[in-house]
């Protein structure tokens, strides 16, 4: 399988200012005809090729008359035209090829699913349609004619403004659509179906009016609302934090069921995955409401940091994505709790970024070398990348920031560019030099930063050593120390006791004060050390605060320090961290010393008086969630005690049961009388639920039964999914004896809402006990169930897939159950198969036996017949 590489990057030799598509809709044999209009770049004469794949080609015609065999060539996914067959004036070229929707299961170019034809061309995609240069850098003004049967599909759309809509003689009609911004093709979409419609408008800052549609499946007018208002709240967002105004005079977004990614930021046309618009109280928990409201968010940010300023070459996906995501999660901060989205992408870095750090398909945030580019939607491009863009943000300051922004779309508006010319924008902006800051670029793997406190009564000096090192990922050896912006405070008890700040910055010059509530140090050597003066005998450390660089710190505090910050910091990520940590802190003393967990007095009493305090509910419950045995699993880069970890967490959820009984009971009762008022979506609401299932999972960590009525109860008396499916979850994880009721009734009432049933698949491969996988495989039989779906996929196989200690049973069952499925998906949808691999391709972090058993499903998919490149790539980065 070849591959590229960043390194060899060329411009394009042709560019294409105008393109004209026309669709006959077919399900089988969907006729495109695609007029391109050429100018030849390059000074000599050179072959033009194309890209093609799944294509029939019927005819290729230049400048009127059509091509013989012997002027082109049709090879290995290309489709070449010799130098001597091209004219050096601009010229038209016209390709008519055939394809087949209906059997297209991979989901990527034009297919067609339950009833409706949709595309997907992010990243190479459109190649699937046309012969075309499929490459982000090649960009062009798009006019889009359908020809359907518009009573089947009265919808019938594409990227812009509509111009056209005529019924022509033949009966069929026909819509032509014209997108005036040039854009790559990975931007283009076309939709045709019959959908519901809601509609609405928004004025723009300047006074224009858009037309808003939200075309979902019929009858589901009613869950689409909330998406409606997110979209309109975004874009008064972006006018008012970053000053961009949308550009045309409508934007549509369409909700498909099947869609192998979340959404697709097409440019006026919008496609996304139901999952992320379709929400009411009774179908979508909180958190679907929440992810919602930031996919929605995140579609349509793009519009300016992805389309309007788009890549050069896919191994720039972060230019956009990182910037993209950053702006999500700010806009999600702005508008609601900014501490517990904080703490939600700090959970994301630290369990499934940090792992994918750690595995053979470590990557920089801008790869370079990549196979097949749909592997490299990732964590690290999407999530890191994001918090690299955040850690600018920290270093500059808001307004830094907003300069730099403003410098970057005053330069590149309208072209495709690198993640060179973003960092250059912001060190133009701002007058500052980031050359070292680039190798948070270029360098894979996640820093370890130690920190080492020495405390000297005499001089009264506080003392901190500080050593970065960033361990060697595959293809990268040797890495050179990065700048690590520290967000930091510290605390002490004043003459009557009480705990106040210690201003840091009077004491080192190298410490500056920060528009956050934390002061700011700059590490960026190898080694430093940080002499704080006059500083008060036991002061305690934040350290990191707000998780201001995405690496892992190391420094050991004590309990007494912690629950200090727990209690006063005055940042709340910093309380979650502190009780965190402790939490942490008990697993792996626990796994270390093959001994139940403990926690000492100092803990437990500060934990009781948090669950006592007035601090926001849901900040609460994330402070006394037990870390997942995954993330715990990230603190062992070899032989991860699978079991020892499996035991440790559900003890210290026992513990803190025990030990919180009071407070927790409380917190129940308090769950089943906020059944008695209407679901709300205030975050004081969401909150309370946090919670409620907070207390519930840990009281039924100690005794199961004794609350089953109570579950019971706040099931049947809930008004919406989200106390359901906690419920239901709750119910099954712990064997209450009321799940096998609770599970009937759930499945009974949303057996035809897939999305909703979607919630009860992932219940039983989430559970963390022996029978999940035959839980599992009986379910791959339910009438709800279809490989064919990626939602279902991800809802019952992914959820598997990354439950640690199931899937790592010792057995090796859950490895040979899951390599059936990855051999079956190999063949339907090579995307979804890649996806659920990824477990299997750390074998090298675990036991012998454990090695043994993944080595061998590896080297049985490696020896697939029509391997796919998607899996060729990661199998073959874990096994050689
Ligand atoms: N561009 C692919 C989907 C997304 O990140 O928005
Ligand atoms: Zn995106």
């Amino acid at each position: 399988t070849p591959a590229k590489y960043r390194k060899d990057y060329q411009a394009p030799q042709f560019a294409v200012p105008t393109t004209e598509l026309t669709f006959v809709l077919a399900d089988r044999g969907t006729l495109v005809t695609h007029r391109m209009n050429i100018e030849p770049l390059a000074s000599a004469p050179v072959a033009l090729v194309l890209d093609g794949e799944q294509l029939e080609l019927e005819s290729l015609t230049l400048n009127g008359k059509e091509l013989t065999g012997a002027e082109y060539e049709v090879a290995a996914g290309q489709l070449t035209i010799a130098a001597a067959s091209l004219p050096s004036e601009p010229f038209n070229l016209e390709i008519v090829t055939r394809i087949n929707p209906i059997d297209n299961h991979a989901l990527e170019g034009l297919y067609k699913s339950a009833g409706a034809f949709c595309t997907q061309c992010e990243a190479e995609g459109f190649r699937r349609i046309t012969y075309a240069f499929d490459r982000p850098d090649v960009l062009s003004v798009y006019t889009t004619r359908i020809i359907a049967d518009a009573e089947q599909y009265p919808a019938l759309l594409a990227n812009g403004n509509l111009v056209e809509r005529n019924m022509r003689d033949d009966g069929l009609t026909e819509v032509v659509w014209h997108d005036p911004y040039p854009k790559p093709c990975y931007l283009f979409a076309l939709v045709a179906g019959d959908f519901d419609v809601l509609e609405d408008t928004f004025v723009t800052q300047s006074g224009r009016e858009v037309s808003l549609q939200l075309f979902v499946d019929k009858g589901n007018l009613e869950r689409a609302d909330y998406a409606m208002g997110s979209l309109k709240r975004a874009m008064k967002w972006d006018e008012e934090r970053f000053g961009l105004e949308y550009d045309l005079d409508i934007y549509m977004i369409v909700a498909v069921d099947f869609f192998n990614m979340g959404a697709m930021e097409n440019k006026g046309l919008n496609i996304f995955n139901s999952k992320y618009v379709l929400a009411s109280a009774a179908t979508a928990t909180d958190q679907d409401f929440i992810h919602v409201e930031s996919v929605i968010g995140h579609e349509y940010f793009h519009n300016w940091t992805g389309n309007r300023i788009t890549c050069r070459d896919w191994f720039q996906l972060s230019l956009k994505e990182g910037l993209t995501v950053f702006r999500d999660q700010e806009f999600s901060s702005d508008l609601g709790s900014r501490a517990v989205h904080r703490i939600e992408a700090i959970r994301i870095m630290r369990t499934h970024q940090f792992n994918e750090d750690a595995s053979p398909m470590a990557h920089p945030i801008r790869p370079d070398k990549v196979v097949e580019m749909n592997n490299f939607y990732t964590v690290t491009v999407y999530n890191k990348g994001a918090e690299v863009i955040r850690m600018l943000h920290t270093l500059l300051g808001e307004e830094g920031f907003q300069r730099g922004m403003q410098t970057y779309i005053q330069r590149h508006d309208g072209q495709a560019v690198t993640c060179e010319d973003f960092v250059a924008a912001m060190e133009a902006g701002n007058g500052v030099d980031l050359t070292q800051f680039r190798r948070w670029y270029s360098q894979a793997g996640t820093p370890e930063v130690r920190v080492q406190q020495s405390y000297d009564a005499q001089r009264r000096e506080l003392r901190l050593r500080l050593q970065q090192h960033t361990p060697a990922t595959i293809g990268q050896e040797h890495k050179q120390p990065v700048v690590i912006p520290i967000l930091l405070s510290a605390y002490a008890e004043d003459a009557q006791g009480q705990v106040v700040p210690v201003k840091l910055a009077e004491r080192n010059k190298q410490i500056q004060l920060h528009e956050s509530a934390s002061e700011l140090y700059i590490f960026d050597r190898a080694e430093a050390e940080l002499v704080i003066s006059d500083c008060p005998p036991d002061t305690t450390l934040a350290l990191l605060e707000n998780f201001s660089a995405p690496v892992r710190l190391k420094f050991p505090q004590t309990t007494t320090d912690q629950a200090r910050l727990l209690g006063y910091a005055e940042q709340a990520v910093t309380r979650w961290e502190a009780a965190q940590q402790i939490l942490l802190t008990a697993l792996k003393d626990a796994v270390a010393a093959a001994q139940p967990v403990q926690l000492d007095a100092t803990s437990i009493g500060a934990f009781k008086r948090l669950l006592q305090s007035d601090l926001d509910s849901a900040l609460i419950a994330e402070a006394l969630t037990v870390p997942s045995p995954e993330q715990l699993a990230e603190e062992y880069s070899t032989d991860i005690p699978v079991e020892a970890i499996a035991t440790a967490c559900q003890q210290l959820r026992a513990l803190l049961g025990r030990e919180l009984s009071t407070e927790l009971d409380h917190h129940i009762e308090a769950a089943l009388l906020q059944n008695n008022e209407p679901y709300a979506l205030s975050q004081q609401a969401i909150g309370q639920r946090a919670l409620a299932e907070l207390a519930w999972s840990l009281r039924l960590a100690v005794a199961p039964q004794e609350y089953g009525e109570r579950l019971r109860n706040w099931y049947a008396s809930a008004d919406n999914m989200t106390v359901q499916a906690t419920a239901l979850r709750l119910a099954v994880h712990h064997k209450v004896a009321v799940a096998a009721h609770i599970s009937a009734q759930f499945e009974q009432q949303w057996r035809d809402t897939p999305l909703a049933l979607d919630k009860w698949f992932a219940v039983f491969a989430s559970q963390r006990n022996e029978g999940t996988l035959q839980d599992v495989q009986k379910l791959l039989s339910h009438p709800g169930f279809s490989l064919n779906n990626p939602n279902r996929v991800y809802a019952l196989l992914a959820t598997l897939s990354r439950n640690l200690v199931v899937f790592h049973d010792s057995s090796g069952a859950t490895y040979q159950f899951l390599a059936d499925i990855i051999a079956q998906l190999n063949e339907l949808n090579p995307q979804v198969a890649a996806r659920l691999i990824t477990p299997f391709l750390q074998w090298q972090r675990f036991d012998h036996a454990r090695q043994t058993l993944l080595k061998q499903q590896l080297e049985r998919l490696e020896a697939l017949p029509n391997l796919s490149r998607d899996l060729a790539e990661k199998i073959q980065s874990a096994l050689h």
